[in-house]
């Protein structure tokens, strides 16, 4: 046992997992755990891209919390916690970490299902881990968690398990409230021992098809709204809207798609907030948005990131005018 059981059941747990589906089945896995032991984490992090942006390490400084885990997110900044912590992921880690779970072979909800079962018999939630398997291609871990989880319910075949899969994967492009209410989707499934509830008959399952309703049709809305709002700028297409939903990664994703020779950027100005969600997408290969966005960020004292295709942003919205004209200029250095 690689964590004593008392210090799951009394510590004050942070959890930052990876907002893809075997992240956030690591996660449901591991809070499963938790409660178990009549415990439940403080706070629940699920950052964009894999480093954990110093947004989630802002706030972290204002957490009362003395062990932190992370599961399915490799992390080189560690040290700079000075917390308690465990890293359970499959990602090649960049330092070596004193507790850490990690195997190449399988996926992070492979291994968290395995952590837990050394503190007692998980079979309950083995459906998860194969939501987590299947999302990671983790063949391996699938097969064998399969032959548990069927044992308990027999409706668990590949194709149903494979529609679990699509339902928790889409969440992320809908941000931080799609992912939690997958989260949640998943643990209101596990308490309730009936595992195809996660496709809409659990409270938030049915918010998150709600979201996705709602999503398609706001993202529609823009897309008629285009030609008067788009900023069209050498191989730059900005688009700036107004809108309640976390719609910025969806609507950028679908323009990226529709304009393979563009970088496509989503500036949503949500009313009733004073920061813009940037949202940035590309189908351009040779080309590093997620430096840039770095780089801008880094200059006007935001956070922001992400890979070559796929970046984002947090900006005040006094900022917008200033953050198009900087993207323009740090590209054309
Ligand atoms: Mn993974």
């Amino acid at each position: 046992m690689m964590i004593k059981r008392e210090k799951l059941e009394k510590s004050r747990i942070v959890i930052i997992h990876h907002n893809d589906a075997d992240g956030i089945c690591s996660s449901a896995l591991f809070i499963s755990l938790l409660k178990k032991f009549g415990n439940f984490p403080v706070s629940i992090f699920s950052p964009k891209y894999i480093e954990v942006d110093t947004e989630v390490m802002q706030q972290l400084k204002n957490e009362d919390y003395d062990l932190i885990v992370f599961l399915d997110l490799p992390n080189s900044e560690l040290n700079k916690f000075e917390r308690d912590y465990l890293v359970i992921d499959h990602h090649p880690p960049k330092t070596e970490h004193k507790q850490m779970i990690f195997d190449e072979n399988h996926c992070s909800s492979y291994l968290t299902f395995k952590f837990c079962s050394t503190y007692l018999n998980f079979s309950k939630y083995a459906w998860i881990a194969c939501v987590g398997c299947l999302a990671d291609k983790d063949l391996n871990g699938f097969e064998e968690l399969k032959e548990i989880a069927i044992q308990r319910n027999k409706e668990l075949t590949e194709e149903v398990l494979n529609t679990m899969v699509h339902f928790i994967s889409s969440a992320r492009i809908l941000a931080e409230e799609g992912v939690r209410y997958a989260l949640n989707s998943l643990l209101e499934a596990a308490e309730s021992g009936l595992p195809t509830t996660i496709l809409g008959s659990t409270p938030n399952s049915e918010k998150l098809v709600e979201l996705k309703r709602k999503s398609i049709i706001e993202r529609n809305y823009w897309l008629s709204k285009l030609s008067e709002i788009a900023i069209e700028h050498d191989k730059f297409t900005f688009v700036r809207i107004r809108s309640n939903l976390p719609i910025q990664s969806y609507l950028a994703g679908t323009l990226a798609n529709l304009n393979q020779d563009k970088i496509c950027i989503v500036i949503n100005e949500e009313p009733t907030k004073d920061y813009a969600m940037v949202e940035g997408r590309t189908r351009i290969d040779n080309f590093d948005l997620g430096k840039i966005f770095r780089e801008v960020c880094k200059e006007l004292n935001s956070s922001g990131g992400g890979h070559k295709k796929a970046a984002g942003a947090k900006i005040l919205k006094s900022e917008v005018e200033n953050f198009i004209k900087k993207v323009i200029e740090c590209d054309s250095q």
